[in-house]
């Protein structure tokens, strides 16, 4: 197994183009106040290159979040977008209507405006946040969810929690027509005759039309015994 020193991880999250986020450990009590958590812009600089990216920090200046496993969830959510975000605490299990999924739990929160959320912490683990809303997390709105397991305390261990997030310049949206653009235009470009297949084989490429249906043998008893429909 390969192991790194802390400070040769942080120097090379530092040297990469990777966006890194660290999170110090929090000790000590609950929070009496909510934390007040902030979705805003940032201007990252990526090999010399201006990266507008969206991130999630505390009003402290904390990137993530860290609790302890007594601790509650009490957080103000503020959006400083100029579009509405909503966040997913992934790996926490909140009431229904705090699991920040737009339209299913809640309303997307508008720009400006606050939610509050407040629920037991149940299980300790690595976790992390990320917007539910379109293509937020792709533009990097997401950061770690630590909960910490009380009975670790006392473990003699540093912890360093890093996140790394790609970065491409072209844009998430750019990047969902291609993948979904791209492959049917493979497909309908790519020439069957010239594909290289073993005279023998009993492979067939066909091409499929909406509503159509497609029967496929199971056994090679072309029977019509064991076929499937797909609509
Ligand atoms: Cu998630």
């Amino acid at each position: 197994m390969t192991s790194f020193s802390r400070r040769a991880l942080i120097a090379a999250a530092a040297a990469s183009s990777l966006s890194s986020t660290l999170v110090w450990p929090r000790f000590g009590s609950a929070a009496a106040e909510p934390i007040d958590l902030e979705v805003e812009t940032r201007v990252l600089d990526i090999a010399g290159r201006a990266y507008d990216a969206d991130r999630i920090v505390q009003s402290s200046g904390a990137d993530g979040l860290s609790f302890d496993l007594s601790d509650s969830f009490d957080i103000r959510l503020h959006n400083k977008l100029d579009e509405p975000t909503l966040l997913h605490w992934h790996g926490l299990t909140p009431p229904w209507r705090q699991d920040g999924v737009p339209d299913l739990s809640q309303k997307a929160l508008p720009p400006g405006q606050t939610y509050d959320y407040a629920f037991p912490l149940t299980s300790a683990g690595t976790h992390w946040m990320h917007s539910h809303q379109g293509l937020q997390e792709q533009a990097l709105l997401a950061a770690p969810l630590i909960v910490r397991d009380p009975a670790e305390a006392d473990l003699d261990e540093q912890e360093v929690v890093i996140m790394l997030q790609d970065v491409t310049f072209k844009p998430a949206e750019q990047w969902l027509e291609d993948l979904r653009g791209g492959h049917g235009a493979m497909m309908q470009g790519t020439d069957m005759d010239s594909m290289d297949m073993p005279p023998d084989s009993d492979t067939a490429m066909m091409s499929m039309s909406e509503g159509q249906d497609m029967m496929m043998e199971m056994d090679g008893q072309h029977d019509g015994s064991d076929s499937t429909s797909f609509p």
